[in-house]
Formats: C-alpha cells, sequence, structure tokens
C-alpha cells in the first residue's frame, strides 16, 4: 500500500499551529520599493481616517495605486511558496498596508476569518490565508506579530472575550487590562528580517506587540483564498460580493495578464454566505464543535 508523503515541515506547521515562515522570500529591491510606496499612502492619510482605525494603526486599502503593489500580489516566490505548502490555485481577495507608529500601544488580539456559519469554517485545512510582509525587521520591541499556536481550530479563553473580527469595536478600547491586549503563557512572537513572509490561516488567533521604537513598522497584509475550487458556491458568492478593490480600468494590460489568473470570478446565483465576523461567537462554537 503506498502511504501518501509526510507533510513538509512549513505545512505541517500550518495546520498545527496555523501560520507558517516563508524566510527571505521577498528581495531587498521589493521590500524598498514597498517602503517608498506605503510610505506614500499613509502620508496621504487624515487625521479622521486614523482615528477610525485606532488600535489597528495606520491603515489604507491597497488599490493597484503603483505597479508595485501587482508585483507583490503576483509574486511568483510567494506563488511557489503556497505551491509548495498544496495551494497550487490560489485566488487573492484584498490587501491592506499597516503601519504602527512610532511609540504606539499593541493591537488587540482578533481573527480574520469572517463567514463562520459556512462548513468550511471548521476545516482542518485554511480556506482563507493572510500572507504578511513586513517591511521592516520585527522583534517586541517595535511590535512583531504574536499568534496562539492552534487557536485556528481550539477554544481558546480568548475567543469568549473578544468580537470576532477587525469588525469589532475593539479598535477603540482603551483599556489595557481588556483580554484583547494581555499577555498569554500560550501566546509567541514571531520576530522576522524584512523580506520574510508569515503565511497564516485566518481563524488563527493574531495580534502585535506595541512599538515603543522611533520608528514606524509597516505590513502588508495579502487575503488570499488557497482552494478556492473547493469552496462551496455559497463562500464563492460571499467572497464575490465582499470584494473591496478590483483592478481599476487604467492598469497597463500586463499588469491585468499577471493579475488574471489569481482574481475572483463567481459569475452563479448562489446566496451569498453571511459575513458574520463581528457577531459569530455563538455560530463559530456551533461549528467547530466546540462546548
Ligand atoms: O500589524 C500587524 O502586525 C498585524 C496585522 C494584522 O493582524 C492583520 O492585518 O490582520
Amino acid at each position: 500500500m503506498n502511504a501518501s508523503p509526510p507533510p513538509s515541515p512549513a505545512l505541517a506547521q500550518l495546520q498545527r499551529d496555523g501560520y507558517c515562515l516563508i524566510p527571505q522570500c521577498g528581495t531587498p529591491e521589493l521590500i524598498a520599493q514597498l517602503r517608498g510606496a506605503t510610505d506614500r499612502l499613509f502620508a496621504a492619510i487624515t487625521p479622521e481616517h486614523r482615528k477610525g482605525y485606532g488600535n489597528q494603526g495606520t491603515h489604507a486599502t491597497l488599490a493597484y495605486q503603483e505597479p508595485v503593489f501587482t508585483d507583490l500580489i503576483t509574486w511568483q516566490p510567494a506563488l511557489d511558496a503556497l505551491a509548495s505548502l498544496g495551494f497550487a490555485r490560489p485566488r487573492y481577495w484584498s490587501g491592506y498596508p499597516i503601519a504602527r507608529e512610532p511609540h504606539t500601544g499593541p493591537l488587540y488580539w482578533h481573527q480574520d476569518w469572517p463567514f463562520w456559519d459556512e462548513p468550511e469554517a471548521a476545516d482542518p485545512l485554511p480556506h482563507q490565508l493572510f500572507l504578511m510582509w513586513y517591511l521592516t525587521d520585527t522583534r517586541r520591541e517595535n511590535g512583531c506579530l504574536r499568534v496562539i499556536p492552534g487557536s485556528h481550530l481550539r477554544r481558546h479563553p480568548l475567543h469568549a472575550a473578544i468580537s470576532d473580527s477587525h469588525d469589532g469595536s475593539l479598535r477603540h478600547v482603551d483599556d489595557p487590562d481588556h483580554p484583547a491586549y494581555r499577555h498569554y503563557p500560550e501566546q509567541v512572537d514571531v520576530p522576522v528580517r524584512a523580506g520574510d513572509l508569515v503565511v497564516g490561516d485566518a481563524r488563527v488567533l493574531h495580534a502585535s506587540h506595541g512599538n515603543t521604537t522611533d520608528e514606524r513598522r509597516t505590513v502588508i497584509t495579502l487575503w488570499y483564498f488557497p482552494r478556492y475550487d473547493e469552496a462551496s458556491e455559497s463562500l464563492r458568492a460571499g467572497w464575490q460580493r465582499t470584494l473591496r478593490t478590483k483592478p481599476p480600468a487604467d492598469l497597463s494590460a500586463e499588469q491585468r495578464q499577471r493579475l488574471e489568473p489569481l482574481l475572483l470570478r463567481y459569475t452563479g446565483a448562489a446566496e451569498p454566505a453571511k459575513w458574520n465576523g463581528a457577531t459569530c461567537h455563538r455560530t463559530r462554537d456551533m461549528c467547530l464543535g466546540w462546548p
């Protein structure tokens, strides 16, 4: 009998812990260009907009403003890394540059997956991945990522205490003792070198430390659907309906061609899955079979 080969160490970690690291997936040139492009985006952000995102930090939406963002979405070494994890035909959903400004506090614990009513929410393998590109080296002092390994599939006391996604009210919780800002014995820091790629299951509980340094710390979070062709029609309809940014009409033909295989293209008539990221404690508990 042919036994199937064991998963690669990176895939095993993604399945077990909810994230893995692909070292030096981006080049210094790519990272330097992204730093310039994101700084230009942040420079245009008004104080009101910044205030609206509270403790998420300085937050922009990636809308193909500069060609380097298309380079990042279609970055072949990242797509190769996904293929080596077993995700050969991913689709891209959206992207967000986020800056943790000098001397600002931590980001609250949260999960990114917003469709908890769907059976895919309980699938051992992820249906949504975050690809996080940090544009500086990170460590605890400047706000590196932290993760609660295994919390994409196993219950953690935090689940009962927080809203389930960025839609929650935690952006404006100022009490540093709120459970969403606490430290937990099982949390791990994920420090990176600029150019490393953090691949995570959108269901894993994650947060960042505060930035106690004098320098801005930027991450670009890109969301992909790694198993788009296996997802239900209702989920694909839900992703399509909540697609925030499409490539603009004036994007160059060359960029459009590179993006084409990654774009969402659901045209069916299924009822779109319900976005319930902010209200779904009960549905999530039910769908994952938690007590
Ligand atoms: O700012 C960070 O380090 C993490 C960002 C994040 O959690 C997210 O984009 O979901």
